[in-house]
């Protein structure tokens, strides 16, 4: 949109005093940024409704992405940029006296998901607007987000995350789209007049789902898709039934709070509540949409999509079912095929142990039409199976066996379509977690490797990159992003490679500054920035990272005159909070931090920074600052990984082993350009029957010693937790191979010392991640999906918004 300084100045003012009846200069700084945020959403509301009539004109078919979790981060600055905007409002408010970016911080990050499937779909949402695709998030608007995290005496403490205590001003409440969701009582069929099976209900739970509308602005192309979060409320009609508090709670705490993903999580009910909750207003509206069309239901797999973000919103499958069963008079035939050609589903785990199931109670006494529903797919299921492939394969992909539902088995027999987020994945769901279901369905299975948004992650994160880049190979490539190749003609560039580096340091002196600031610690820039960014787990192995940190850490004590080359280790995560090994990991890693920082011995050498509270933000700050990217999971269990892309394409190098979408970042840049270590993921199935880590711990001294401080005072204050650590590694077989691979790590590091003592070699590397990191945006992986799973074309006019060359084809020209 044209918006000249002026009028912005004239609006802004309007705007402010509209609300708060003072001047802009009275009010404070979230007042200053509300205004500011109201004044861009009354900027694009035009194209937000003109997107939806065109839409709407164009029958254009439509995608709705399921999802229980959306991590946007901050939204204001990603809108002006979308929009054009951000220099002239830029420019506007520095006339006004005001601080852009000041401003910009007063925005809360919405913290609804828990990691990388959170953050992914919010990227998704991001490249579907810009490439023009009627593409709609549908979820929770969650009262409380993801808990935040507070460090007391090195311990992880949770803290209610309350994000709406402020207004939220993206968010537009649609009142007349509200949609009832019914829960528990008796269902039984009763045959009408017309011979159909009439399911009756009575004493039925009914709750009030109200969508909140939140948009989602494409690329300097006009188009703004929406994304809608159900919260849950006591029905008008229904308010004398509510009476006492408790039973006002047991509506309102549906939408209250997000779940951490919680490694020993127990089938809550509250959890299948939400899952459900979200799934049926979210058919509900879309099926209330498809009417509007007035075309043949037999058709509607040609209208709409509805994407199945990991198991959690599997029941979207019998829901489609019913509302096609029940209201609208549907054969069982028909229905099916159409939910089939409707619903597709993407897994994000390795682990079999971790996909989702259900008591088949607890379904049945909360679901009962959709318990019965789910009987009758995986009774048809079952019978064709059987007939063609025998007992033991029906037995193999039942959805409900040994008294639970199984969520991914229901997701993949009412899908067309099931992909994995990265190759490596994709073969070990088709091979191993999936197998049964790859050997029945072959055709259904597809891998689409995750991306991530480099406007987001290049561009708004890391100007000084993105204009170093544009000066480069001019600005196309933030619509095309393949074109970030072209560096690689500077790859010899003196010039180039010393203004990439003294970009490089500039951001990590802002970081450093920022650390000093929050944290209390002063860091040196020209230290190695070394960042391992990701939810604790003790697969991902941040105590792998940990154990390397103490070794060098003893070797500086031992070898106090030895030159050591500086290195700053930066770690983002949050444990779940059941998740208790994961607390003592933290733990130990904050004691050794207060060990290691504290240490005059040590003084430069070595720094440990656990940044509190780690989010969307912060990770905005840390990765354009990275020099090193620790992408260390035991090989196999890491579905792709996004961080991995998003460090990368800021010239940050990677330590990696070869897992999820490592093994394709390797592809592109070759064994040379990053640092491999440890076992690949066949070596560890062959090993693991053999493995032996205290046969490690007796035989390598290093190892010995390393681990023995865990446990001998070395490190104040971890008695306990030390102990934990250590007897899970050496007594207790050590499940993700961390002593094994603990040699060849270490090895991997001295590698990353020496390369940096060779700065050109260091900045040559550097710009050839960024060069190869095109491939990873998220506008390639949604085009592959609009392609080939939901075949949805682009609305975006021709030479606006993003332009697309095939991305097989770039990772194929190597
Ligand atoms: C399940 C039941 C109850 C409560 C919570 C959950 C739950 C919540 C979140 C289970 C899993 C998650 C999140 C999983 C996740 O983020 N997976 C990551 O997805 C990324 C995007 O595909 C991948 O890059 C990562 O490899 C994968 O770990």
């Amino acid at each position: 949109m044209s918006l000249t300084v002026d009028k912005f100045i004239e609006d802004y003012e309007g705007m402010f005093e509209s609300i708060y009846a003072f001047t802009y200069e009275e009010g404070s700084i979230e007042q200053q940024y509300h205004a500011l945020g109201r004044l861009v959403r009354k900027y694009l509301a035009k194209d937000w409704s003109n997107t939806r009539s065109m839409y709407l004109d164009r029958k254009a078919k439509q995608v709705y992405y399921f999802s229980m979790e959306f991590l946007p981060g901050t939204q204001l600055t990603n809108n002006m940029y979308n929009m054009g905007l951000f220099d002239t409002v830029h420019e506007g408010l520095e006339k006004l006296g005001l601080d852009p970016e000041k401003v910009e911080r007063a925005e809360p990050d919405p913290a609804l998901g828990n990691g990388g499937l959170g953050r992914l779909a919010s990227c998704f949402m991001d490249s579907l607007a810009s490439l023009g695709i009627p593409g709609n998030g549908n979820g929770i608007r969650y009262q409380y987000g993801l808990f935040e995290q507070k460090f007391v005496d090195g311990y992880q403490v949770e803290v209610p995350d309350n994000w709406l205590r402020r207004k939220n001003v993206w968010e537009i409440r649609k009142e007349q789209s509200s949609c009832m969701v019914r829960f528990g009582g008796n269902v039984w069929l009763e045959e009408d007049e017309m011979g159909q099976m009439v399911p009756q209900y009575e004493n039925t739970l009914n709750v009030l789902a109200v969508p909140y509308d939140t948009p989602a602005v494409g690329y300097r192309n006009g188009i703004v898709n929406n994304i809608r979060l159900w919260s849950a409320e006591i029905p008008e009609e229904e308010e004398s039934n509510y009476a006492t508090l408790e039973s006002r709670r047991d509506i309102q705490e549906i939408t209250q709070v997000l779940y951490p993903d919680d490694s020993d999580y127990e089938g809550l009910l509250l959890r299948l509540k939400q899952e459900y909750f979200m799934v049926s207003a979210g058919v509900q509206s879309i099926v209330r949409y498809f009417k509007k069309l007035n075309i043949p239901r037999k058709h509607m797999h040609e209208y709409v999509q509805m994407h199945i973000n990991d198991t959690h919103p599997a029941l979207v499958v019998p829901e489609l079912m019913r509302i096609l069963l029940d209201e609208e008079k549907l054969s069982w035939e028909k229905a099916w095929e159409i939910t089939k050609h409707v619903c597709s589903y993407t897994n994000h785990t390795v682990l079999s142990e971790a996909l989702e199931k259900w008591p088949v109670d607890m379904v049945e006494n909360l679901l009962p039409r959709i318990y019965m529903i789910i009987e009758e797919i995986n009774a048809r299921h079952i019978e064709e199976v059987k007939a063609i492939y025998g007992e033991q394969k029906a037995w193999d992909t039942s959805i409900i066996r040994d008294g639970m539902v199984h969520m991914a088995h229901l997701a993949i027999i009412g899908s067309h379509s099931v992909n994995g987020v990265a190759r490596l994945h994709t073969e070990i769901l088709k091979n191993d977690t999936l197998q049964p279901f790859y050997r029945l369905f072959p055709e259904r299975f597809n891998n689409k490797t995750n991306g991530v948004t480099h406007r987001r992650w290049i561009h708004l994160s890391n100007p000084l990159l993105s204009s170093l880049i544009d000066e480069k190979i001019g600005d196309k490539w933030r619509v095309s992003p393949s074109e970030l190749k072209l560096l690689k003609g500077f790859i010899d560039d003196d010039a180039t490679l010393n203004e990439l580096a003294e970009v490089k340091l500039e951001n990590k002196k802002r970081f450093a500054d920022l650390v000093e600031r929050q944290f209390d610690l002063k860091i040196s820039p020209h230290a190695i920035f070394d960042v391992q960014i990701k939810r604790l787990h003790a697969y991902k192995r941040q105590h792998l990272n940990a154990l390397h940190i103490l070794a060098r850490y003893l070797d500086i004590k031992e070898n106090p005159e030895k030159e050591v080359q500086p290195r700053v280790f930066i770690f983002g995560a949050k444990a779940a909070p059941s998740y208790l090994y994961a607390k003592e990991i933290i733990k130990v890693i904050n004691a050794l931090a207060d060990l290691v920082n504290n240490d005059p011995d040590v003084g430069d050498k070595l720094k440990i920074v656990f940044v509190e509270n780690y989010g969307v933000s912060y990770a905005e700050k840390i990765i354009p600052a990275a020099d090193v990217s620790q992408q260390i999971s035991l090989a196999g269990k890491e579905a792709s990984g996004t961080s991995n892309m998003k460090l990368m394409s800021n010239g940050a190098l990677t330590v990696a082993t070869l897992d999820g979408a490592n093994v394709e970042i390797n592809q592109l840049v070759g064994d040379e350009n990053m640092f491999l270590f440890g076992l690949n993921a066949d070596e560890v199935n062959e090993l693991r029957p053999n493995y032996n880590p205290h046969e490690l711990y007796q035989n390598n001294k290093l190892i010995h010693k390393v681990m023995n401080s865990l446990i001998d005072g070395t490190i104040p204050g971890v008695e306990s937790e030390g102990r934990a650590i250590f007897d899970s590694l050496v007594h207790y077989g050590d499940e993700y191979f961390v002593l094994e691979d603990f040699t060849s790590y270490v090895e991997a590091h001295q590698a990353v010392d020496e390369l940096y003592a060779d700065q050109k070699a260091w900045n040559q590397m550097a710009l050839l991640n960024i060069a190869e990191s095109g491939p990873f945006s998220a506008d390639f992986t949604i085009k592959q999906y609009a392609d080939e799973i939901w075949h949805v074309p682009s609305y975006s006019k021709p030479g606006e918004g993003v332009e697309l060359v095939d991305r097989e084809s770039i990772l194929e020209t190597r």
